[in-house]
């Protein structure tokens, strides 16, 4: 299975500490995304390519433009209010507040489209974003000239992006962009398989709405987790949507046996829906020693997990979202890859 990598992700990094349970250190760092990639390389999964360069306007299809602009200039915006460190909210719109208009000042703007305290915009962040988004392209593109898989190295992540709000570390949904592109070439039916330990709200906002695309989540209850406001499991779509978006929410603790019935549930949605093409947003938090996830799947259970998507029998882009016990990701993301590959075919 071909890779697509840019190292441009390396343009994104968290100064600091950031706000989950307290102050603790930044989990999504760079580092994850190079022991993927050690690991792909180790693992002789395939050849690792970069990213081709892709105009803003199939991000457009996704995302609102007041969005994209503020992840443009938000950091210069900061520094020339002569604030240190990065561009942050601090407040947020709950009920009985205005959610129509759109502030002009910065403050204002960083309170309308964001949505969490950790997810700092630095001066080179915005080169990061785009080349994430253009690894998924780039990705996608393979799938549309005939490969039956390919891996999508994003970083940063993309399942939590809205189309016109950004947080959980996520700013644009990768997802959702190689989704609509593949609709936009000429695709009847995309699904979307959101295996993350976190359920992926962005993903679900864009599409919900929709029968185009049928969104799945595997996920931890937002009872107890994050994003806290959305993956219920009495979220089935909207008007032409509904019945098109299935989430399977799973309390802490979860193992592989509950993880993949789960899973098979999502899989005969999926077969039932008859996708012509299958997005896989690949988070390996479920992992057991991941630290901020309560979900216990093993090494092994990646292998499976990759091996069970494959029975789908569908062209399938894996997208890079979350996974933290930095030694341990790039094992459980390849493990899902060669699974996927082990699979006899249909
Ligand atoms: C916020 C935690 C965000 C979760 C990020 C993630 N402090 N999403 O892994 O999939
Ligand atoms: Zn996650």
């Amino acid at each position: 299975m071909e890779t697509i990598f840019s190292p441009n992700h390396r343009l994104h990094q968290s100064p600091g500490e950031l706000l989950h349970d307290g102050y603790v250190p930044a989990f999504e760092k760079p580092e994850r995304a190079e022991l993927v990639l050690a690991r792909v390389k180790e693992t002789g999964l395939g050849p690792v390519s970069p990213q081709a360069h892709y105009e803003l306007d199939s991000i457009l299809r996704v995302h609102d433009a007041g969005l994209v602009a503020l992840l443009q200039s938000a950091a210069a915006e900061w520094r020339a209010l002569n604030r240190p460190g990065c561009a942050i909210p601090f407040t947020w719109a709950t009920r009985g507040m205005r959610q129509d208009r759109i502030p002009t000042g910065l403050d204002g703007r960083l309170s309308y489209y964001g949505f969490d305290a950790g997810t700092p915009i630095t001066p080179t962040s915005w080169q990061a974003i785009k080349s994430s988004v253009d690894v998924a392209l780039t990705a996608t593109a393979r799938i549309t000239n005939g490969a039956r898989s390919v891996f999508g190295l994003c970083r940063p992540p993309g399942h939590h992006a809205g189309s016109d709000h950004y947080g959980g570390y996520c700013f644009l949904n990768n997802a959702a962009i190689a989704a609509q592109k593949f609709l936009d070439g000429g695709a009847s039916r995309v699904a979307i398989l959101d295996v993350d330990y976190h359920h992926g709200n962005g993903t679900q906002q864009i599409f919900y709405g929709r029968n185009d695309v049928l969104v799945v989540n595997i996920h931890a209850s937002p009872d107890h987790e994050y994003p806290f406001r959305l993956g219920w499991a009495d979220e089935i779509g909207s008007q032409a949507g509904e019945g098109f978006n299935l989430n399977l929410p799973l309390p802490a603790g979860t193992n592989w046996q509950g993880w993949s019935q789960a899973l098979e549930t999502g899989l005969r949605r999926i077969d039932v829906f008859g996708a012509d093409v299958l997005v896989v947003s690949l988070g390996v938090d479920t992992y057991k020693g991941d630290p901020i996830s309560q979900f216990r799947l093993e090494h092994d259970d990646f292998t499976r997990m990759g091996a069970r998507i494959a029975s789908l029998g569908k062209p399938t882009v894996f997208l890079m979202e979350g996974g933290y016990a930095v030694a341990e990701i790039g094992i459980n993301a390849v493990n899902v890859l060669t699974g996927f590959e082990g699979a006899p075919r249909l």
